[in-house]
């Protein structure tokens, strides 16, 4: 990881290297954190971050899961995303709140630990390298089963689901592969270790419905929205392990992977097809803010805003 200069800490930018906790921290112990992924992308108009309400939105309700009151509204939050990249001098990063709670006392019970927000960014490349982009990854189902809507439910992006996500990415690894794919409980598709998952059929798409317990991925929602306009239909539906081994063409989405191919499932042969290179030139149009999406998904500093109006 780049070290960068600031770090926003519960309401104000401190030192790179300051921004510290104690290690009786209740997030450390027990998982008890929630946080998000967020891209932002050098344009024209200067630095746009894809999607940031609708992320920050989503870490409140990840949030109210576990009954931890953030104490800065969206719009504290978003101003202070924009102002962590301004003092970390990037023009592209990949952005990360978190949402934890802190030391105070230990014991399962976390509701009278503080609840502290953190925002850092950081330059990422490539999720999965840059010739992933081009070539696919190669993918594996993973042996460990997803977390479902009755142990940790997938809606809420909380820190102690990755470790589910951990099992499989390290089963993933040391076999060889470069990503996992998990089944959900009934032995239906459900997520990628940090990503979603796409299927292309026929000319058509299709992807797990959240019930699937797959994340409701921000950029997800995006691709099935630019399918749409490319003249795509996506279809949410339940997918089986050979529905991948016999697409056409399988990919991931996510904040970290952007659009991923995906070469081949368990050494099944598939590569990056056409498809999938359309939407993924398309999807990073929007982001570099070259589509006329781009307006509506890149969000921009209000001093710039008005600035530009
Ligand atoms: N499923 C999972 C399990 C997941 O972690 C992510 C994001 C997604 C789907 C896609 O969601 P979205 O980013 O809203 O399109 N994973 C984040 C963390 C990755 C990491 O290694 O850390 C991300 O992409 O930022």
């Amino acid at each position: 990881m780049q070290e960068g200069e600031k770090i926003w800490f519960d309401g104000g930018l401190v030192d790179w290297v300051d921004a510290k906790i104690h290690v009786l921290s209740h997030a450390l112990h027990y998982g008890s954190g929630a946080f998000e992924g967020i891209r932002a992308y050098e344009t024209d108009r200067g630095t746009g971050v894809f999607h940031l309400t609708e992320h920050l939105e989503r870490l409140h309700r990840s949030c109210e899961m576990y009954f931890m009151t953030v104490p800065f509204s969206v719009e504290t939050l978003a101003a202070a995303v924009h102002e962590t990249i301004a003092a970390n001098a990037l023009r592209s990063c990949y952005v990360r709140p978190l949402v934890f709670r802190g030391y105070k006392e230990l014991g399962v019970n976390p509701l009278n630990c503080p609840v502290q927000v953190v925002i850092a960014v950081w330059p990422w490349g490539a999720y999965l390298g840059e010739e992933a982009l081009q070539k696919g990854i190669r993918g594996m189902i993973s042996s460990w089963r997803r977390i479902g809507p009755n142990t940790i439910p997938a809606a809420a992006k909380a820190s102690g689901q990755y470790l589910n996500s951990q099992l499989a990415k390290i089963e993933a690894v040391k076999h060889g592969y470069d990503e996992a794919i998990l089944l959900n409980e009934q032995g239906m598709i459900a997520d990628g270790s940090g990503e979603n998952v796409f299927a292309v059929h026929k000319g058509r798409l299709f992807t797990p419905p959240t019930q699937a317990s797959c994340l409701p991925g921000i950029t997800r929602a995006s691709v099935m929205r630019i399918a749409d306009l490319l003249g795509y239909e996506t279809v949410e539906r339940d997918l089986t392990r050979s529905d991948l081994y016999f697409a056409d063409e399988v990919f991931l989405t996510g904040t970290a992977a952007e659009v991923t191919p995906v070469a081949s499932v368990d050494d099944h042969e598939i590569g990056a097809g056409p498809i999938t290179r359309e939407i993924q030139a398309t999807f990073f149009d929007v982001v570099h803010g070259r589509h006329p999406l781009s307006a509506e998904y890149l969000e921009f500093p209000v001093s710039d805003r008005a600035t530009a109006s």
